[in-house]
């Protein structure tokens, strides 16, 4: 046995609570590579956070605690315009790690695999073709089973909280009825979360001598609900100094379908107590969730690995904290439609550099695919990102961002530009209503202009492009 497999066997072995591990594929030598474009033996590393919204300190937050992901942030580039393709987990999942848009995915719930209607590689699955060790940790695809894809990874590892983790005090915030709406102050170490776990899987992977390139997804789960971590992180915010946001009461109407679930009818009744629980929760959760990227980063100082790593971090879409009323994603409102994302590439990226060209998760599959020179499927959605990675400033083709949602025979369709969010409300090609926000008046979207004379030829415009 050689010693990868060696290595392998006792990273699975000392891995805390290890649920699954895929088989191992006979390795293929890298072949079709942009050889001069990409640096040689380039690895990848591909952090995912479950719902992480633009909540850090990066993002201007000066509230919640994250001195690691702003660590990342200032040694390299944060994009302030990066939107997912669906705000929801499976959707927006199966979309960029296949490269392609809800609509040709045909994933646009929850329950639907992504191989269900796609016959090409997913983005592991082209890395382990070309070559490299594919190692997925936490939550990559929308779980694993026939969620997953086995195929593509040489080690696929999930985690569970210990039984010290599931103690501790807490509350359901809707009185349970809805069941993930609870936090938990939880006993025990970040380890006894899988977070934890993930991030030691993590360091433990880079701190090994590597024999060949990899690809490596760490897929963090918080602040995903339920909103359980370690005691200390809820420590770090008092009740009393959090504060709902501020929702006009002359803002424009929406329709039940707009925001989409019966939660919404609960939310409404949340007091200020419950409020500032659920910010306490979402607050915790992100600060947990920094401290385990820390270690991930911690780990490429130690090693050096900065140097031959091509690094991505983004949510896998946003999230709404009380905009609305509404305390979940799922909406094609600007909190839930833009994700976090920022990226470290020796050679390419500055430090401490920010961006605002559109960048959409699509574009994810195609640029690490550039980055290590891989040829991706033909058919893919997205572009490549490089070119704005070394000069964000350059000119840039793309000037909009696509979201979308699905509400049972009604689709949800959502254009955003620099100034403008342009949604539509469809069932069975009839538009039921339309929405326009100005981002340059109005940026929590509060005031629909969609039925106002003087913004019909806009609304045209932006129409034209869904
Ligand atoms: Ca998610």
């Amino acid at each position: 046995m050689d010693s990868r497999h060696h290595n392998r066997r006792n990273f699975i072995k000392r891995s805390l609570g290890a649920i699954g591990a895929a088989s191992v594929m006979p390795a293929v030598l890298r072949g079709s590579a942009k050889a001069t474009a990409a640096k040689k033996s380039q690895n990848a590393l591909f952090i995912i956070i479950e719902d992480l919204k633009n909540i850090m300190g990066c993002y201007g937050n000066p509230l919640v605690q994250t001195p690691h992901l702003d660590r990342l942030a200032q040694k390299g580039i944060v994009f302030d315009r990066a939107y997912c393709q669906f705000p929801v987990c499976n959707p927006s999942r199966s979309s960029f790690l296949t490269g392609l848009r809800p609509d040709k995915t045909k994933v646009l719930d929850n329950y639907t695999p992504w191989h269900t209607h796609i016959n090409h590689p997913t983005l592991p699955k082209l890395f382990k073709d070309n070559g490299y060790q594919t190692i997925g940790l936490g939550k990559i695809f929308h779980g694993q089973g026939q969620h997953g894809d086995p195929q593509a990874w040489d080690m696929n590892l999930d985690f569970a909280q210990t039984e010290l983790g599931k103690r501790g005090e807490g509350r359901n915030m809707t009185g349970g009825k809805i069941d993930w709406c609870n936090w938990l102050a939880a006993e025990g170490t970040d380890e006894d979360q899988p977070d934890g776990q993930i991030a030691a899987a993590a360091v433990e992977f880079l701190q090994k001598p590597h024999d060949k390139p990899f690809f490596m997804a760490v897929g963090f789960h918080k602040p995903h609900d339920p909103f359980h971590a370690p005691k200390k992180y809820f420590d770090l915010y008092p009740l009393k100094e959090l504060m709902p946001p501020f929702a006009p009461a002359n803002r424009s109407p929406k329709e039940d379908y707009m925001i989409g679930s019966g939660w919404h009818n609960d939310m409404k009744k949340f007091t200020l107590q419950d409020k500032r629980e659920f910010l306490r929760s979402y607050y915790a959760c992100t600060t947990f969730v920094d401290t385990q990227v820390g270690k991930v980063i911690d780990a490429l100082d130690r090693q050096n690995l900065w140097k031959d790593t091509a690094v991505i971090l983004v949510g896998d879409h946003g999230y709404n904290l009380g905009e609305y009323e509404w305390w979940n994603k799922a909406v094609l409102m600007e909190d839930s439609a833009r994700i976090p994302m920022m990226a470290v590439v020796d050679g390419l990226t500055r430090a401490n550099v920010r961006c605002d060209q559109f960048v959409e998760m699509v574009d994810l599959y195609p640029t690490f695919a550039d980055l290590c020179g891989l040829t991706p499927p033909k058919n893919l959605d997205g572009i490549s990102i490089r070119p704005i990675l070394s000069e964000p400033n350059t000119p840039w083709k793309k000037t909009a961002a696509f979201t979308q949602v699905q509400r049972g025979q009604i689709a949800g369709k959502s254009v955003r530009t620099k100034r403008w969010r342009y949604n539509e409300w469809i069932r069975n090609d009839r538009i039921l209503a339309r929405e326009l926000f100005d981002h340059v008046s109005d940026p929590q979207e509060y005031r629909n202009l969609a039925e106002m004379e003087d913004f019909k030829n806009i609304c045209q415009e932006l129409s034209a492009l869904l």
